[in-house]
């Protein structure tokens, strides 16, 4: 059993146990307590490990880890300089006993005013250098002609992702082709919002960049080893920001070519499931929702066309089975409190029926 807590500011009182805890322990208990209740979360072991952040694969990734450890080392000797000189300061001229002379007192010393504007001038001067370098290094446009674009617009709290070469729309899942030493892919991605910031991180792949209502953001990403990379919202968009995952599936050129024509066809039609169909062109699920070759074709929610294809629904939260949908479908809020997406209040057999449907678009 969990006991309960109270938080006044930054005191945590626990009635259960008489016992009251303040500050920094308090914020402590807090993060402690809070990576706990998310490792027990079940959506949160879908295979959705925290994105690594130290191990980098794809240039831009590899540009931002370099500059990292170097400003982490200069700041590491500063720490050291500083730390040694202070401990070593206070033990060499500590007070002792029966010693009440004054110390020397200097004033206008040009040597130590030169020598502490200088120290800190050069040493933030040598630090912008090296990060504006590196930013420009990440601005400039990959040298290749392999390029492919895609449209990421963010939206609350799940990712539409648009091929518009190709002409199809997907979510949450961005599958990319492997760059080959001889021959980089770089991936240009154009950043939009259809509602509030958003922010677009695959730590693997490259830095932050913000989705931003009526402005369109772009950067680029590249990965060398075929893998899958997980990502997430990185600005505070609303109550779910936290389930609002990305996954980037790298695969080889072959298999990127079979899942581009894949998704250019239109969904198949099986007339096994048209009754599933038909419940779901009669109710709002077609407003919200596109299916390209029927009638549906609402853009506030994700395409499902080839729903099947992603193995993953709401942004990563839940694996893409019967399971999931029907529970996703009987009730969105189960999985999703406070989602876009309405409880249709649906009876059981409709929801079989509209889940049949789903699980054929392949
Ligand atoms: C008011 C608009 C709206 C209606 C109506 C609606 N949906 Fe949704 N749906 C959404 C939104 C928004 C999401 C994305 C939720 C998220 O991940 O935060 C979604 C997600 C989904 C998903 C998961 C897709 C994915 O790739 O993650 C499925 C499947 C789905 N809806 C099916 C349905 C069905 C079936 C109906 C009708 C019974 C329906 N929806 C009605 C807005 C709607
Ligand atoms: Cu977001």
């Amino acid at each position: 059993m969990i006991p309960r807590i109270h938080v006044i500011g930054l005191t945590l009182r626990f009635p259960s146990l008489g016992v009251t805890v303040r500050c920094a322990v308090a914020i402590a208990v807090i993060m402690v307590w809070s990576s706990l209740s998310l490792a027990q979360s079940p959506e949160f072991s879908q295979g959705n490990d925290a994105p690594d952040m130290f191990n980098p694969a794809g240039p831009n990734a590899e540009s931002i880890q370099e500059i990292f450890w170097v400003v982490i080392g200069i700041c590491a000797v500063i720490l050291g300089l500083v730390g040694t000189t202070l401990i070593w300061f206070i033990a060499k001229y500590r007070e002792r006993p029966g010693d009440n002379s004054e110390p020397p007192q200097i004033y206008g010393s040009r040597a130590i005013e030169l020598a502490w504007t200088l120290a800190p001038l050069l040493t933030v001067t040598l630090l912008a250098v090296l990060v504006i370098a590196t930013v420009i290094k990440l601005r400039a446009d990959p040298p290749s002609t392999a390029a492919h674009r895609v449209r990421v617009v963010g939206h609350q709290w799940w990712w539409e992702l648009n091929y518009p070469d190709h002409g199809f729309t997907t979510a949450n899942e961005l599958v990319i082709p492997v760059s080959e030493p001889d021959l980089a892919k770089p991936i240009y991605l154009q950043l939009e919002s259809a509602d509030v910031c958003h922010s677009f991180w695959v730590p693997r792949l490259a830095g932050k960049t913000d989705c931003i209502p009526g402005r369109t953001n772009s950067m680029w990403i590249q990965a060398g080893e075929p893998a899958t990379y997980f990502g997430r919202c990185a600005e505070y968009c609303g109550t779910q920001h936290a389930k609002m995952l990305i996954r980037v599936d790298c695969v080889s050129q072959a298999d990127f070519d079979k899942w581009v024509e894949n998704q250019k066809a239109d969904a198949v039609s099986d007339d096994s499931v048209a009754a599933g169909r038909d419940r779901f062109m009669e109710m709002a699920c077609m407003n919200c929702h596109a299916i390209r070759g029927t009638r549906a074709a609402g853009e506030f929610g994700p395409d499902l066309t080839h729903l099947m294809s992603r193995k993953t629904i709401c942004s990563g939260l839940a694996l893409n089975d019967r399971e999931n949908l029907t529970r996703w479908i009987s009730k969105p809020d189960d999985l999703k409190k406070g989602c876009r997406m309405p409880d249709m209040r649906l009876t059981e057999p409709d929801v079989k029926l509209i889940v049949d449907y789903l699980l054929s678009l392949k």
